[in-house]
């Protein structure tokens, strides 16, 4: 499937990607040594000239930190590296990068893991779908989205159990996969959510950043993936970072239920809006 909302000048034409809006994709890395050379060529080889990559790595005991950064120096002007230290996190580190892809003038920002659960073909198909939309989430819970067979039960059913029970309990989600970390946001509504009122520093960041954007009437639409087993490496899920997603639930509720749009000036030359309630 190809990216029909992006008609793609020659690449080889001087100056040809300044008309072209800006998409970051925002890769989160915590000992991903072994995948991140791979993903970085995977999008690059997407054949989207305005698409930027920033790497935000939580000093990966790895050594991510300076494969990224060769990283960068092998491809100027398409990689950016932030370096954070203590405390790590999965929300803290979106935040740092979602904020650092509104100052680079980004127009889509593209969230994703580094280690191929989510296939970076699909950046083409959220690109696609965002025309239609203000948050796009690559979901493995509507039809036609599935999990990978390697997936134990109990991670099945620990994340089936996150999604239909606990969140829809509390926050009556209208998305399937609010736990889903692939997702595509306009810039009007990442602002408009405001970073600065989300307070998850683990994965649950996913679930309050969907949540708030639905509180505030910005159409929240969910195409299907194939969610893969990670291929190398090992997940950073543990007990902790399960407990906080379970309780910060309820805390979401009471925090955002009055949520209100807040538009930075940030972006004066951006002239799409969100799609509201009524529209
Ligand atoms: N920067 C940063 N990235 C993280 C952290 N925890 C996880 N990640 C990254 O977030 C993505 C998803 O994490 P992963 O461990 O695969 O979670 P899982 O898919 O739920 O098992 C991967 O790219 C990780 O490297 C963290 O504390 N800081
Ligand atoms: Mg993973």
């Amino acid at each position: 499937m190809t990216a029909t909302k992006f008609t793609l000048p020659d690449a080889d034409t001087p100056g040809a990607t300044t008309d072209l809006p800006l998409i970051v994709v925002v890769l989160p890395t915590y000992n991903e040594a072994d995948n991140l050379p791979a993903i970085v060529a995977a999008l690059l080889a997407l054949s989207l000239p305005n698409l930027k990559i920033i790497i935000v790595d939580d000093a990966s005991p790895d050594g991510t930190g300076a494969i990224a950064d060769r990283l960068v120096s092998h491809n100027p002007g398409r990689i950016n590296v932030m370096h954070r230290q203590a405390p790590r996190g999965l929300g803290r580190a979106y935040q740092a990068g979602c904020r650092l892809a509104l100052e680079m003038g980004a127009q889509f920002i593209i969230q994703m893991d580094a280690d191929f659960s989510h296939n970076p073909d699909d950046v083409l198909r959220l690109l696609d779908a965002i025309s239609d939309a203000d948050v796009v989430i690559g979901s493995r819970y509507v039809e036609g989205g599935t999990l990978d067979r390697e997936w134990n039960w109990w991670r099945r059913f620990l994340s089936w159990w996150a999604n239909t029970v606990w969140t829809q309990t509390f926050l009556h989600l209208t998305v399937q996969d609010a736990t889903s970390g692939f997702k595509c946001w306009r810039r009007a509504a990442l602002e408009g959510i405001n970073l600065d009122r989300i307070k998850s520093n683990g994965y649950v960041f996913q679930v309050e950043t969907v949540y708030v954007a639905e509180q505030l009437g910005y159409r929240v639409i969910e195409i299907p993936i194939f969610f893969e087993d990670r291929r190398l490496g090992s997940s950073k899920m543990t007990f902790g970072v399960k407990l906080e997603a379970a309780w910060r639930v309820l805390e979401i509720r009471a925090r955002h239920r009055g949520a209100t749009r807040q538009i930075s000036a940030a972006s004066p030359t951006y002239t799409s809006q969100p799609h509201t309630e009524n529209s």
